[in-house]
């Protein structure tokens, strides 16, 4: 078939015409297509995993060590010879611009070599193909998911001050007060505490280092007029929690019967069967107890381990079964509560939360050179990794807030130039979510009326390219910093 002036050979179930391309159906659909070695459209699976252009010259490399793969991208393809990706992917045709297949629903996969693009699912779904400019496909895509997943996010994000990226899980309870008091003046919506108040990974209770309780930070964010947030990872447990131990029949086994490892940092960790009704429960009530606590934006973090494959109590795809938890959750937080999904399968989190983390983490620093040269690991904290595959998800943009993570001012235990700053303040301004981990008290003078200006900031953001913007009237291109 014709498209475009290029001769493509499809085959599917059924092929319609939509606006700006084809509706396809089927559980698998292939295109045959004439561009050869081209580039690939890569969407890795979660908000970590690599999203960006990979050439078909060479051959994927699996990341390494292996205990990293469950967190890093889709586990189930971790060995894979062919190139592919979750949900959706492209070619780049001999004109420049794009062949591109996406599935409208959850749980697909797309693979691609020098012959065909492959639409790979377990269930019947449709798929959008489209042969055009990048910006066109990925816009009318987004509309098309729109219908089948929904939206949220429509208002403007909330300006988030995020305890992570300064203290780490250095984080205590008076630290906390004298960064709360220090924000006065400064225009932000959310004070969120990240990872380091919890007891352990799945005893969701305050240790030590915050004796008076949970609500002692909520009211005192709150009487400053900031929405308390708060960081958990309610789909895993180490094995040292009291959850795991208690309940070690809650959590997902493969079909010997032997636990899923869903990754290796904090000495290893585990998923939560999310189909059993009595770990569905737990979930509801932990999210009811943070909600009594007065938290009222929730970042969800590690959400992948629910849809690792495995042996479920319920016959569901892995990723049916890990939008019915992510559903249970928002209907125990209320409408009310901002959800934040942190290491979350995209396609299937769109609908139910409000925003999505759209790449790896930022650092302090450019690039994460050793892994993600010699261990083929380009989801490692850096401010390229986290720039990268953020600018190759911004599409999402209509459907959900999305998160590139946040951006620095300080200069204080801080190796970025200060143009790489810079590229990172305009990441977040393109992507539309503000977000610092700077202390104010790390910050100098000028830092912080920086970091002030650009809180207060809203100016228009025009995209003119893949990679180029108008933001206000300053034009800005993020090509050069892609070139590494
Ligand atoms: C808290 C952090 C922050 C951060 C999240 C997430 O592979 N790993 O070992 C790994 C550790 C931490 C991590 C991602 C991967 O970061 O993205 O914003 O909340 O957890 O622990």
């Amino acid at each position: 078939m014709q498209i475009q002036g290029y001769e493509f050979n499809i085959s599917a179930g059924r092929l319609e015409e939509t606006l700006g391309g084809y509706l396809l159906s089927g559980k698998t659909v292939q295109i045959g297509h004439p561009f050869g070695r081209t580039l690939f459209f890569k969407h890795g699976w979660q908000s970590w995993s690599e999203a960006g252009w990979v050439s078909l010259k060479e051959s994927p490399q699996p990341i390494q060590p292996p205990e990293r793969r469950p967190q890093c991208d889709d586990p189930a393809y971790a060995l894979s010879p062919v190139h592919g990706g979750s949900g959706l992917g492209g070619l780049e045709g001999h004109d420049g611009r794009m062949l591109f297949l996406g599935a409208l629903r959850p749980g697909a996969r797309i693979e691609a070599d020098r012959l065909y693009l492959k639409g790979i699912c377990d269930h019947e779904t449709q798929w959008f193909l489209a042969y055009g400019e990048q910006q066109e496909v990925l816009t009318r895509y987004a509309e098309l998911l729109a219908n089948t997943l929904g939206v949220r996010g429509q208002q403007p994000a909330p300006r988030v001050w995020c305890s992570w990226y300064s203290y780490y899980s250095d984080i205590s309870e008076s630290k906390m007060l004298e960064t709360i008091a220090g924000l006065q003046g400064l225009p932000f919506e959310v004070f969120q505490l990240d990872d380091g108040w919890q007891q352990n990974m799945g005893d969701w209770e305050p240790n030590h280092k915050f004796p008076s309780g949970m609500s002692t930070i909520a009211l005192r964010a709150q009487s400053q007029g900031l929405t308390p947030g708060l960081w958990l990872a309610p789909f895993i447990a180490r094995p040292s929690s009291s959850l795991f131990k208690e309940h070690p029949d809650w959590f997902l086994r493969d079909e010997q019967g032997e636990l899923v490892s869903a990754g290796s940092n904090w000495g290893g960790y585990y998923a939560l069967d999310v189909t059993l009704p009595a770990v569905q429960s737990w979930l509801q009530s932990l999210i009811q107890k943070v909600r009594g606590w007065g938290y009222r934006y929730l970042k969800l973090d590690f959400l992948f381990a629910a849809a690792l494959p495995g042996k479920r109590h319920a016959n569901e795809s892995r990723e049916e079964a890990y939008r019915e938890a992510l559903r249970l959750i928002r209907e125990a937080a209320g409408d009310d509560v901002y959800i934040l999904a942190c290491g979350a399968p995209i396609l299937a989190s769109l609908g139910l939360v409000d925003g999505l983390r759209i790449g790896p983490d930022v650092a302090p620093y450019w690039d994460n050179e050793d892994r993600r040269v010699y261990l083929h690991d380009p989801t490692g904290p850096s401010a390229y990794n986290a720039l990268r595959t953020s600018l190759h998800r911004l599409w999402l943009k209509p459907l959900v807030h999305t998160d590139p993570d946040v951006a620095y001012f300080r200069t204080r235990y801080n190796l970025l130039t200060p143009a790489q700053r810079a590229a990172l303040q305009d990441l977040a301004l393109v992507a539309g979510f503000k977000a610092t981990s700077d202390p104010p008290e790390w910050l100098d003078g000028e830092e912080r009326e920086q970091l002030r200006e650009w809180l207060e900031a809203t100016p228009s953001i025009l995209q003119t390219g893949p990679y180029t913007f108008k933001i206000g009237g300053r034009e800005v291109d993020f090509s050069s910093w892609l070139e590494i």
